[in-house]
């Protein structure tokens, strides 16, 4: 019932003593820089991001330091603040490992074991000497993990129908979910106005827009597309650093998740080639 769900939150903040470990403001300033680079921290509130800044513990590795290794069990995330750390995962012993990734600042890792309460899913070593900013377990999971989790539970199951997300791994796939906004407009309203400088892309979740083109400066509006649940749009401005190339208007009730341009660029890697074949369609056909 609502009431014992509420007692179950209020009892659950009772319980929870925050981790303050001291820091000057220049420290705060620089962690709170980093957290805004870290999609999981992306849907905080401030007050929900300062208790993260008072927990944070600064480490430093030296190169070659084995700082998380898969398979054991794990207590912290860690924000690189700075250094390079590389990420490898053993899939089959007889193979030995692969290389995944490397890490720079202002990216986290080690968020799998809290969200999940699993194993280390790979292992993380410092290639250069590092600083990273640590963060606990109990703070991670009463700032951070219930809103990430319903998150990810969220939009899993809408980004795996998404086409242009088929090919990406569901490890990335989750990173997206943690960054999207959710975004409603009414029937006829502009989502994009041609002509303007934008930096936000859209998936539409629920409902249907259209495209409208003028293809000379106070031209007549012709209409170009049409989008429905599964389509994207907006990504050409994000990909070429142009004005919007389309107006896009709302023609029901619509539903959209959007990325914005830091969240986008940060995805462009695995989405880059896929968004740029697709944006050649636009020219060879114009309807
Ligand atoms: P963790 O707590 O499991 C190891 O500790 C960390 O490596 C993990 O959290 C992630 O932060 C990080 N699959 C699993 N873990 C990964 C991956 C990854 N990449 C980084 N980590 N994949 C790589 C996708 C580019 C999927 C491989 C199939």
């Amino acid at each position: 019932s609502i009431s014992a769900e509420a007692f179950g939150q209020w009892n659950k903040k009772e319980d929870f003593h925050p981790r303050i470990i001291p820091k000057s403001s220049e420290q705060k300033a620089k962690i709170l820089e980093r957290l805004s680079k870290s999609f999981i921290f992306a849907s905080l509130d401030n007050k929900e991001k300062d208790i993260i800044v008072d927990a944070m513990e600064e480490k430093t590795f030296n190169n070659g330091i084995i700082i998380i290794e898969q398979g054991q069990d794990g207590n912290e995330l860690f924000v690189v603040e700075s250094g390079k750390l590389e990420c490898t995962k053993i899939f089959k012993q007889e193979e030995g490992p692969k290389f995944l990734k490397f890490y720079h600042s202002g990216e986290a890792f080690g968020e799998l074991a809290l969200l999940y309460n699993s194993p280390r899913a790979a292992t993380i070593k410092a290639v250069t000497e590092c600083k990273c900013w640590c963060l606990d377990r109990g703070t991670f999971n009463h700032i951070v993990k219930d809103a990430a989790m319903r998150k990810r539970e969220r939009y899993e199951k809408f980004l795996d129908g998404v086409e242009v997300f088929k090919s990406i791994d569901v490890y990335e796939k989750m990173q997206i979910a943690d960054a999207l906004k959710c975004v409603s407009f009414i029937n006829e309203e502009y989502v994009i106005r041609q002509g303007d400088w934008g930096d936000v892309f859209y998936i539409v979740e629920e409902g249907t827009a259209l495209a409208k083109k003028a293809f000379f400066t106070g031209g007549p509006e012709s209409d170009v597309k049409q989008y429905g649940p599964g389509d994207y749009f907006g990504e050409l401005a994000l990909l070429k650093g142009e004005p919007r190339a389309a107006s896009i208007i709302a023609t029901s009730q619509l539903k959209c998740v959007s990325l914005n341009r830091k969240a986008f660029r940060r995805m462009l890697g695995p989405l880059d080639e896929i968004l740029r074949r697709n944006a050649t369609k636009y020219t060879t056909s114009p309807n």
